[in-house]
Parts: structure tokens; C-alpha cells; sequence
């Protein structure tokens, strides 16, 4: 509705520690219905959030009205994953009431740190791709770029993962079970989402009156619920919007009534199902039906809410690409591009090259991954049952690509295979990447080596025909709660060295750089990061019995677990530094803890093998009396957002080991080297940018690069003759191997080894040697003090650029036409 006159703004809202704890207290009697005595830490928190909403929500109706009265042009970022975590301290922090919340709760006799450990997390996603989509939301808020994010309201999240005898075990998350203070149900934002049916031929003047050529047999409802998302400062509020999905006919009266209570419910269940819970899996694309119905569930509820949004303000649906830039976080909302075709013919009576010209403008596809395993393919079959319109749109488009490509004459019929929407060389599959690539006017990676290897492999062809299409953009993590929320102290520590300036532009943490040399702002960067490595001891003493020095150096590698990020090499590399120090237990080691995090795809057999590796490696380890003090190897269960709020500000050293090629980007390489850690890493995604930012003597850089692991791949690759050239190699794989370090079942390893002896897909076996030289370089650096801090200051002085707020000007900029 547009309103005439200016509507009365509720008045600017107090910010005193006094008017908070007020509020507080009035929230708990009448919102929660408790007194101060009774209350419980939950009821606190639920009372602390409902003070906190109400002062978002002020700044949220004014963002939305902003946004209106310009009729200004909108992102859309699409996505099946929003791993953003806790919301509270990102929220207090963002409208800066951090100090005046913390003495309100404390003049109540509460403390904000111990309520805060209360909020779950919100874990709707797997890793990387979640985990940016998150970022970027901040950031989108922050740089004031009017955003939707549009996802899935999973009701399981992913899984809690426990550790028993060594093992992966996982369990079901339930983030909502004490509900979810900052959501809103808009149950006026529904629409009608279909499955399968039967499509009707258009008539032959494509006429039709309102025919709506696609029949569906199932129908369900997707209902809004709505997230504010809080910029830095406060100054920009925007909206993560979730769908669930509810049967249209909750109970059906006749079945029922017949006495089939059962079939009654079915149509029920299926609603459900499709919001019921987030797939676990990063890589190896499980080809299950279900998942195929999720991303056509949101996508569609997605563009349908766009395209009425669009024709409510705008009126033609014609000038979309003006008014909105939708991005598909990679091709996981793929068949957006068909149903936005579909929309704009059926329903809004376009012809096809009308609708292809309103969106193939509308769209940016981000792609994350060159594997092959992970690259998104659906059975042809399968698409055509379930969205039989959407097939025959998709035939529709690749007519038009494959036309098109003859008449140019610059591909040959290998090539037109391989650029086509269909993979015809085995059961015909669509191939979603392909579709998202022509469906969209930009297709960008994530780092610099990762778009140049985009343009060489996956997309060689299309990059050939479409040759401006595709552009880098290197990723980013927000600085609030990568520095400024999960490290307070360093972030202290910075304010008083270089002032505030850093707090809104992160580049400036440039400033730091020739503190490097200040022997005074060293030993109080030490003191800073000792003392939240002190915090992760203690944490992991309570959750896990562990007892760690804090004065050893915290080697840390946190991510999910995967053969080609190679969390394998670092377990071989340490049982060689444990055989080493026990044959020369006279040398100078340095005392050193290796922690390990992150979870496996449930469905993923040697990650989970690793996880059991790294366990059984630690028991031994820690309970040799001849390493004592000097090594120390834990696996830290359950790695999530929390977990590695209190990781990263602990690392001495940031483990990013991925075979060269093979990581997109990587973005825990900059929150730990923005914490203060130094990186050791191959040559891979944006740990290459880091090296070029922070300086080449500020990073420990070893292993093949990218060109010479294709080459050696290319060229008959023999691990074992590494594998015979390298004592220590050869000394741990076969302890391993042969069961040392698994008594109870001495082949556990023999296939997980017996594969880097075989083919060594990964190269653990090429670059052992390597990465064991940078270790011992490690060591030396560590022994000198001096030398060690200062390079460490370096990193957080050299990492700035890696803001998202950085990374989304850019894209705002080059790809979705928005400038703030
Ligand atoms: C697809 C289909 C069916 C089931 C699951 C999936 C699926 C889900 C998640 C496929 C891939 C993912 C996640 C990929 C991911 O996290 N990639 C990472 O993205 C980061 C952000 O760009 C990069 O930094 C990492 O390098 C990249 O691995």
C-alpha cells in the first residue's frame, strides 16, 4: 500500500543502561510472564532479544520505506544455505549497545556473556558457501545495498556431531526446539508451489487466454518467515526471508472422515519433508528426488514473491532487470532461470524471446567448485516428471544456445556437446551449471585462480562463446563478527594503536604494519592472543577433558573434512614429527598442539575415516610419555560458527593445505589470518591473494601449484617412487598403514593408505616434503620471537581487503548494477 500523507515514526528509542535494564525487566514480566527471581538464564536471554528486536525493527520499517520511496533496485541473493550462527551480539554489537547492555544485565545481576551461550546456532548450512551467504547478507546491510536473502527454513539444520570410540556419529539438530525470538511469520506472503502434472500444448496463436499450460498434480504452499538482518552501525536493516512449506489441505475432510487417517496425512508429510532438513553434504551430489523438489520449492516461492513485489511498485513486469538483480549462489537455485521464464509467459502472457530478455538480464550465477563430483546434474527423467514445463522450457533454451552457437561457427561438435544444457554422453542429465551460465548475464568464481581455472575447464566452451560473461570475484568475511565480535581484545588492542578508523573501513588495519616493529605493541599482540588461547583451553578442558599449554604453538585446522582440503597430509606430516621427536628426543622441538575440527558428509566413507584416523592418532600421541609437553594432536567435535568464534582468535598457525587447484577460495584462510595467524599453504584459491597481500615472507607457501599438479597428473604421476625417495613419509604411512596406530583393527588404514600408494589422486604423497620442510621452518620462526609476532601483525595488518564489505561494492559495482 502507498501511503499519502507521512505516517507518525515511532520516536528514537533510548540507549542509557538504566532504560535497558527497564526494558528488560518489563519484557520478562509481561512478555514472558516471569518475575526477576524466577526467571531462568533462558527467560533473560528470550527478554534481552525482545529489547534488542524492538530497536531493529524500528530501523527495519525505515530501510523497507527508503527503499520504497526511491524505488530503488533490489538484490535478490538466492541461496539453499544462510550459516549465519548467533544472532544476539551480532545485533547488540551492530547497533553498538554492547557496554549499555552488558552493565544493564549486570545491574540486574546478569551476565551477557553466560545468557549469550544460551542461542543456539542458527546452522543452515554446510561450510564455505553457507557461511559466505551469511557474510554477505551483513554486508549488504552494511554497505547499504537494499538485500533480500531468500532460502529454506529447515527445521534440522545441520547435524551435531558427537565423537564415539574415535567415529563420527551424527545426530539431528533442533535449533528451534525453545522457538526463534527473531523471526516473523508472514503468512500473507504465501504462494502455491507445483509439482508434476501435465503440460497443455499453447495454442497455436500463443494466445491462450490466461491457459495456464502446466497442470500440476501436487501442490503445496511455501509461507514466508522473515529474519532482520543488521548492518554495521545499525545503519541498514535487511530481510533474510526463510520458506517453509504447509500442505494446502492440511487435513483431508474426506479421507478422513472415511476413516483413512493415514492417507489423510500424506499430503501433509510431503509439505513437511521438503523444509524438513538441510543435505549434509558439500560434495558428492546425492542425485536424491527430494532435494530436486527443495530447490524448485524455493526458488519458486523465491521468484514469485520477486515478481510481485515487482509488478505491485512497478507495474510491468518488463523492467524487472532494472529494478532487480537476482544472484544464484551457485547452481543450487538454478531452475530460478526457467521459473522465471515460466512466470513471465504463463502468467504475465510474454512471448519466449520477450521473457528470455528480461531474464537473462535479472540473473548473476556464482559458481563454487570445479569438482566434477560436485558439479549439479539432474536425470532427465526425473526433471521432466517433476517439472515437466520447466523440461520442456529448458529444451527451449538450449534450441535457442545450440542455434545460436552453429551460425557463429567458432565450436566444433565436441564443443557444442559440451556447452549443451543436456549431457547426452551416458543417461541424459541436465546440467544445472550450464543453465545457470546462459541463464544469467555474469558468472563469477571466488578467487582469482579459481575464475581463470573456470574459464579453462568447466566452462572452457561456454567461456568461448561467451567470452565477457565470466568475472572474478575473490570472496570476503565480515569484519564484525570475524574480528570485532569474536576477538574484543585484539580489536582493543588495534583501537589503541591506530584509533577508530579500522572499525569502518577495514583497509585500514594497514596502519598497524609498522607496529610490526614495535617491540612493545608485540608483546602486547602476544599477550592478546595468549590469552584467547587460554579460552579455548579452558573451553575444550570443560567439553572434552583436554588439557592444553597455552603456551605451545596452537596449530589449527578447521574445516570440513575432505580429501582434496587434505587434513590427511597434516595427520601424516604429525605422526613423522612424533616419530622424529622420539628418535631425537634431544633436539630442540617446540612444543606444539595440533587441533583438528569439522564435520564429514554422513555419506562420505574415507572422511570419516580421517575423523577416526586423527583420533586414534591423538590417543596414542597424547598418552606417550615420550612426547609429553612437546606434542599434542586433539580432534575438537562438533565444529559450527560458536565453536569457531573461540578458534580462530586462538591459532598461531592456519592450516591451508588444499591440493593446488582444487579450493575454490577458502575463507577460514582469512578470518585466522585476520586473527593473527600465520598461514601455512599451498598455492591454492585465495590463499594466493593473502600471499600477495600480506608478502611472501609473511606466509609459509610450499607444495606443487596448481599448473604443475595438472602436469604431473598429465604425465603418469608415480607415488610410489615419492613415496620410496621420502624416509619420514615412508616410515608414517606404513606405521599407519600396518595398524599402529589402530591395535584393534590393524587394517583399519590399509585401503585409506594403500589409495596415496595407488593413484595419491590428491598429491599427499608430492607434497609431503614440502609441507614437512615448511613445518620445521615453523618451528624455527616460532623459537624466535620477534620474528614471529612481527609476522604475525603483518597478517592483520595485510588482510583488510578481504572484508565482504569490499567484496559486495564489488559485485554491487560490476554485476548487479547498484551503487550505494
Ligand atoms: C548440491 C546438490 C545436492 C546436495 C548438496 C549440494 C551441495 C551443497 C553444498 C554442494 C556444494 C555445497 C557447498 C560448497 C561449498 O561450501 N563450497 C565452498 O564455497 C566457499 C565459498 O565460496 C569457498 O571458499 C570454498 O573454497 C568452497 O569449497
Amino acid at each position: 500500500m502507498k501511503t499519502t500523507a507521512p505516517l507518525p515514526k515511532p520516536a528514537p528509542r533510548a540507549t542509557e543502561p538504566a532504560v535497558l535494564a527497564a526494558e528488560i525487566v518489563e519484557r520478562l514480566t509481561y512478555r514472558i510472564g516471569k518475575n526477576a527471581a524466577a526467571a531462568k538464564p533462558h527467560d533473560w536471554l528470550a527478554a534481552v532479544i525482545n529489547v534488542i528486536r524492538d530497536r531493529v525493527i524500528d530501523r527495519w520499517i525505515e530501510a523497507t520505506q527508503k527503499t520504497y520511496e526511491v524505488g530503488g533496485k533490489r538484490v535478490y541473493y538466492l541461496s539453499l544455505e544462510f550459516l549465519i550462527g548467533r544472532l544476539m551480539r551480532d545485533a547488540v554489537s551492530n547497533l553498538g549497545l554492547m557496554d549499555s547492555m552488558r552493565s544493564a544485565l549486570s545491574s540486574l545481576g546478569v551476565e551477557l556473556d553466560l545468557i549469550r551461550e544460551l542461542e543456539p546456532d542458527a546452522a543452515l548450512g554446510n561450510g564455505g558457501l553457507g557461511r559466505l551467504a551469511a557474510c554477505f547478507m551483513e554486508s549488504m546491510a552494511t554497505v547499504d545495498v537494499p538485500a533480500y536473502g531468500y532460502g529454506i527454513r529447515y527445521v534440522n539444520g545441520m547435524f551435531r556431531q558427537e565423537i564415539h570410540d574415535g567415529w563420527q556419529v551424527e545426530l539431528p539438530e533442533t535449533w528451534l526446539a525453545h522457538g526463534n525470538p527473531w523471526e516473523f511469520e508472514r503468512r500473507e506472503a504465501s504462494y502455491e508451489v507445483g509439482f508434476g502434472g501435465t503440460v497443455e500444448l499453447p495454442s497455436a496463436d500463443g494466445s491462450g487466454d490466461d491457459a495456464r499450460a502446466w497442470k500440476p498434480s501436487e501442490r503445496v504452499i511455501a509461507t514466508a518467515y522473515d529474519t532482520p538482518v543488521v548492518g554495521w552501525r545499525g545503519e541498514r536493516v535487511n530481510t533474510l526471508r526463510l520458506w517453509t512449506a504447509v500442505p494446502i489441505d492440511p487435513i483431508l475432510l474426506d479421507a478422513f472422515n472415511a476413516g483413512d487417517h493415514i492417507g489423510a496425512l500424506r499430503e501433509s508429510n510431503k509439505a513437511d519433508s521438503l523444509a524438513r532438513v538441510l543435505y549434509p553434504a558439500d560434495s558428492h551430489i546425492a542425485g536424491q528426488e527430494l532435494r530436486l523438489r527443495q530447490e524448485y520449492f524455493f526458488s519458486s516461492a523465491s521468484l514469485q514473491d520477486i515478481v510481485r513485489r515487482h509488478v505491485q511498485y512497478f507495474g510491468d513486469v518488463r523492467t524487472l532487470p532494472e529494478k532487480a538483480a537476482i544472484q544464484l549462489n551457485d547452481t543450487h537455485p538454478a531452475v530460478a532461470v526457467a521459473e522465471l521464464m515460466r512466470l513471465l509467459m504463463d502468467e504475465h502472457d510474454l512471448t519466449f524471446d520477450e521473457a528470455w530478455a528480461v531474464t537473462q538480464p535479472t540473473f548473476g550465477y556464482t559458481n563454487h567448485t570445479l569438482l566434477p563430483e560436485a558439479l549439479e546434474t539432474w536425470p532427465v527423467p526425473l526433471f521432466e516428471r517433476l517439472l515437466p514445463r520447466h523440461m520442456q522450457l529448458v529444451y527451449a533454451i538450449n534450441a535457442k544456445l545450440l542455434i545460436q552457437a552453429r551460425r557463429e561457427k567458432k565450436l566444433d561438435d565436441a564443443a557444442i556437446s559440451a556447452i549443451s544444457l543436456i549431457d547426452e554422453s551416458g543417461e541424459r542429465r541436465v546440467r544445472m551449471a550450464n543453465l545457470a551460465f546462459v541463464g544469467s548475464h555474469s558468472v563469477n568464481g571466488v578467487a582469482a585462480l579459481h575464475t581463470e581455472l573456470m574459464k579453462e575447464t568447466v566452462f572452457r566452451d561456454l567461456h568461448r562463446m561467451f567470452p565477457d560473461r565470466i568475472n572474478n570475484k575473490t570472496n570476503g568475511v565480515t569484519p564484525r563478527r570475524w574480528l570485532q565480535q569474536c576477538n574484543p581484545e585484539l580489536t582493543a588492542l588495534i583501537r589503541e594503536a591506530i584509533g577508530d578508523r579500522f572499525l569502518d573501513d577495514t583497509e585500514a588495519l594497514a596502519d598497524l604494519a609498522p607496529l610490526a616493529d614495535d617491540a612493545a605493541f608485540r608483546e602486547k599482540f602476544k599477550a592478546v592472543k595468549r590469552s584467547k588461547k587460554a579460552a579455548l583451553s579452558t573451553l575444550l578442558r570443560e567439553r572434552m577433558g583436554l588439557r592444553l599449554d597455552p603456551s605451545a604453538l596452537f596449530d589449527i585446522q578447521i574445516k570440513r573434512i575432505h580429501e582434496y582440503k587434505r587434513q590427511l597430509l597434516n595427520i601424516v606430516e604429525a605422526v613423522a614429527l612424533y616419530d622424529q621427536i622420539r628418535s631425537h628426543p634431544e633436539r630442540d622441538w617446540q612444543p606444539r598442539v595440533k587441533l583438528f575440527g569439522g564435520k564429514a558428509a554422513p555419506s562420505y566413507h574415507n572422511a570419516k575415516l580421517i575423523i577416526k584416523l586423527a583420533n586414534d592418532v591423538a590417543r596414542v600421541i597424547n598418552h606417550d610419555p615420550a612426547v609429553q609437553g612437546l606434542l599434542k594432536v586433539a580432534f575438537v567435535p562438533n565444529y559450527n560458527v560458536s565453536l569457531a568464534e573461540v578458534m580462530m582468535p586462538a591459532a598461531d598457525l592456519s592450516e591451508q593445505i588444499s591440493t593446488a587447484g582444487m579450493e575454490a577460495s577458502g575463507t577460514g584462510n582469512m578470518k585466522l589470518a585476520l586473527n593473527g595467524a600465520l598461514t601455512i599453504g599451498t598455492l591454492d584459491g585465495a590463499n594466493i591473494e593473502i600471499k600477495d597481500r600480506v608478502g611472501p615472507e609473511n606466509i609459509m607457501i610450499f607444495g606443487l601449484t596448481a599448473e604443475e599438479v595438472a602436469e604431473r597428473r598429465a604425465n603418469g604421476y608415480n607415488p610410489r617412487e615419492v613415496i620410496e625417495g621420502s624416509r619420514e613419509l615412508g616410515q608414517a604411512l606404513s606405521a599407519i598403514a600396518t595398524g599402529v596406530f589402530s591395535p584393534d583393527d590393524r587394517d583399519r588404514y590399509a585401503e585409506l593408505i594403500g589409495g596415496i600408494y595407488d593413484h595419491d589422486w590428491f598429491m599427499v604423497a608430492a607434497d609431503f616434503d614440502s609441507y614437512h620442510g615448511a613445518q620445521r621452518a615453523v618451528d624455527t620462526l616460532w623459537a624466535d620471537e620477534a620474528t614471529w609476532y612481527g609476522k604475525t601483525i603483518r597478517n592483520t595488518a595485510g588482510v583488510g581487503w578481504f572484508s565482504s564489505d569490499r567484496t559486495i561494492r564489488e559485485y554491487a559495482r560490476d554485476i548487479w548494477g547498484v551503487l550505494p
